[in-house]
């Protein structure tokens, strides 16, 4: 199994202490910033803005993981191609055609990824994958932090990563939600390649940030 990337939700950093959760995740050579970027209307809440995204992106050369919870998609790639090389990830059945979104992602100079949100199944976004560096599966509903699990999709989870290795696709497998001490070993499992990790493990105020990601790294480093 490849190794296990973490890409922490950055809605769950303490933003009194930005610089110090942002300099220890560079130590700690942390493989992507999560940022969940909510509109109100394809998802409720307001999460993170592009400012947000600019600052991180000239702070650090860690690449940001741009999950996008909006309407008209299409309309804001352009918005988020300053961000050369981060991953933009899309939710693909509020696109009128996902393939030309997907292509324009690719020309503005970022990695193209989707998401499967717990509702919908693998089949709607199995057509657009040879089209995609990144598959985000989530495993709680768009919007919040600190949900549940939705049951029967660490299977999903699953069953996604065995369809992309069976294809021979070369498309990064994530999991978004609740991505918990508890959970984590049977995501990594299932196939998932990068853990979304929020308040349920590496922000969790039981430790401290550097222990737990120390924590994380070795129950990722122990198959369920
Ligand atoms: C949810 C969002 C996620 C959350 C993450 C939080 O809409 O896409 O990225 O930020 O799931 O993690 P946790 O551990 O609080 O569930
Ligand atoms: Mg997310």
């Amino acid at each position: 199994m490849d190794m296990c990337k973490i890409a922490p939700s950055m809605m769950c950093a303490d933003f009194l202490d930005l610089k110090h959760v942002v300099n220890t995740f560079i130590e700690e050579q942390i493989d992507y910033l999560h940022m969940d970027i909510v509109d109100g209307h394809y998802a409720p809440n307001f999460t993170l803005g592009v400012g947000f995204c600019k600052t991180l992106y000239e702070y650090t050369d860690i690449p940001l993981d741009i999950h996008l919870m909006i309407d008209n998609p299409d309309e804001h790639i352009d918005t988020f191609s300053p961000f050369t090389g981060s991953v933009l990830s899309f939710h693909p059945e509020i696109s009128p055609q996902p393939y030309a979104t997907l292509q324009r992602i690719k020309d503005s100079g970022m990695r193209p990824g989707l998401v499967l949100k717990p509702d919908l199944p693998l089949e709607s976004v199995k057509p657009f994958l040879p089209q995609v560096e990144l598959l985000n599966v989530m495993t709680v509903h768009p919007g919040y932090a600190g949900q549940s699990l939705v049951p029967g999709t660490i299977e999903k989870l699953a069953a996604s990563a065995a369809w992309v290795e069976r294809a021979g696709l070369k498309v990064e497998i994530e999991v978004d939600g609740n991505v918990s001490w508890k959970h984590a070993p049977a995501m990594r499992a299932a196939g998932a390649g990068v853990f979304v990790t929020g308040t349920s493990s590496i922000f969790s105020t039981e430790g401290s940030l550097r222990d737990n990601i120390g924590r994380f790294r070795k129950i990722l480093s122990h198959p369920a």
